[in-house]
């Protein structure tokens, strides 16, 4: 069967891993990516820059038969090491063993096995080329080397993975209104190193660490190497902020007060503090995310999200087996493949990006909040009870594929029980069982898996 040629824009992790899983299926890619080739320049004295891949990201790389070459690579992260300001340590798992865990990796090097993968899979990828327009008319792009020099493509179908700040989406605006609008959240991000402690890691390898202080906080993803990527999350106005802590003096002087105990381990906290650029964050919604059969966008370009469920990348490898799934099944009507595709996705990117936000209030904050503590508890209790009925939504979002709108929806249910139930106590003792049992059989049908 003769398939489309498709032009991806964007050869990140969403675009290399759609590059791949489409040519695997025969279509003829072509890629067309910004930066120039990771393999050839190397990251040479770059950061080292981990994410958090859990079941949707595992999926998806296993379609593109990835797993196995990657799984080495990623560090196991079994739970929450939450460091109290007394400097106590407790950790708290993410799931019921070692089969329910999230995984450190190097996006460096993820993103470097997905362009050997779609270039093994025959995509054509064309490194240090700049989408810069489109002519709707005539369906040119036009695009930019490093040397200035301009590039003319013929490009009938147009997939942007070209990430939050998407050249084609501005494209695309310039012909339809796609109803775009961008919440900032009031709080930015700063990157610093835990290095390697004699070759070894300065803490615990196998978990995410939390430095939660009520309204910011501290975290800590550990890198194959043995180093640690620590992000601080602050306000960008008040105090302490990114406002007042704007020098290497008082980011010393607030991790002295805050995160005593990461200060020690990390050597040269004020060269990353001013050298690293403050990161903003927010959300991206769209009304629209394609103009008929011609172009669409996925991934960050489509529904960037802020980053507290370390769910980004999972949720954008989703959109790629989807899109490729419905290409697969219907390749040659594009307009209806793009269309079912939004209708498919936009409700679980839009329960995602709501997911995520609630997330960051979760992980700063309730873990020292004693009502907080009590319907944990209790959720523990009724999960364990109920088994595939009553099942936490963070089990639902990071160790299942089901639609993450489902997850929410659930979740919302389920903390409405919570309440009613732990409303007024204060030990889990004073629960009232036989009405939990009764509110989870009237609201939650049975889930087809957990
Ligand atoms: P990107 O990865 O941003 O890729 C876009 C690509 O397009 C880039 O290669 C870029 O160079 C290229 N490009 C841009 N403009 C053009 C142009 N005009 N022409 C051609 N090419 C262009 N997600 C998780 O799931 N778990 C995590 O733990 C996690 N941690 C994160 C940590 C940090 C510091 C950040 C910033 C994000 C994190 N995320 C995480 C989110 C995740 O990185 C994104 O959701 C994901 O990378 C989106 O993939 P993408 O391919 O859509 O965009
Ligand atoms: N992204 C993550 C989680 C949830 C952990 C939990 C949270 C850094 C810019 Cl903030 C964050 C999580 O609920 O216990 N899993 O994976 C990754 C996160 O931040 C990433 C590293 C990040 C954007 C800076």
């Amino acid at each position: 069967m003769k398939r489309a040629p498709v032009v991806i824009v964007g050869a990140g992790l969403v675009g290399a891993l759609l590059g791949t899983l489409l040519a695997q299926r025969g279509f003829a890619v072509t890629l067309f990516e910004r930066r120039p080739d990771p393999r050839k320049a190397g990251f040479l004295g770059g950061r080292s820059i981990n994410l958090a891949l859990a079941e949707r990201g595992w999926h998806g790389l296993r379609l593109a038969g990835l797993s196995d070459v990657l799984a080495p690579l990623a560090v196991m992260m079994r739970g929450r090491m939450v460091h109290h300001l007394d400097d106590h340590t407790e950790l708290l798992r993410y799931g019921r063993d070692d089969s329910e865990v999230i995984w450190s990796i190097s996006r460096g090097r993820l993103n470097m096995a997905l362009l050997d993968a779609a270039e093994a899979a025959g995509a054509q990828i064309h490194f240090d080329r700049c989408l810069k327009s489109v002519n709707w008319d005539n369906s040119i792009i036009t695009l930019r080397d490093e040397a200035g020099f301009a590039h003319e493509y013929t490009a009938p179908v147009l997939i942007g993975a070209d990430g939050a700040g998407s050249a084609l989406r501005t494209a695309m605006a310039q012909a339809t209104d796609l109803g775009e609008r961008f919440e900032p959240l009031d709080h930015g991000y700063k990157e610093l190193e835990i290095p390697a402690h004699a070759g070894s890691f300065a803490m615990e390898a196998n978990a995410l660490h939390i430095w939660p202080r009520g309204n910011y906080m501290c975290i800590a993803l550990p890198n194959a190497e043995g180093s640690f990527t620590v992000t601080l999350f602050l306000p960008n106005a008040g105090e302490p902020s990114f406002a007042n802590v704007n020098s290497g003096v008082s980011a010393r002087a607030l991790f002295a007060r805050d995160f005593a105990d990461a200060l020690a381990l990390i050597p040269d906290l004020e060269r990353d503090f001013m050298r690293n650029p403050t990161g903003i964050l927010g959300t991206l919604y769209l009304d629209r995310w394609h103009i008929g059969g011609r172009a669409l966008l996925l991934g960050d370009a489509a529904h960037a999200i802020v980053p507290f469920h370390g769910q980004g990348m999972n949720c954008g490898f989703e959109d790629a087996v989807e899109i490729c799934e419905l290409m697969d099944n219907a390749a040659n009507d594009t307009e209806a493949v793009f269309a079912e595709f939004e209708r498919r996705r936009k409700p679980n990117a839009d329960a995602i990006a709501a997911m995520a936000l609630e997330n960051y209030v979760e992980m700063r904050d309730s873990v020292a909040d004693a009502h907080f503590l009590l319907m944990r508890d209790v959720g523990r209790t009724l999960a364990a009870r109920h088994p595939g009925r009553f099942v936490p939504r963070y089990w639902m979002v990071t160790f299942s594929r089901l639609p993450y709108a489902v997850a929410f929806a659930r979740g919302e249910i389920q903390t409405a029980i919570l309440c009613e139930l732990c409303a007024g106590k204060t030990r889990p003792e004073e629960i009232d069982l036989a009405l939990a049992d009764r509110l989870i059989d009237e609201r939650l049908p049975p889930l087809a898996t957990a």
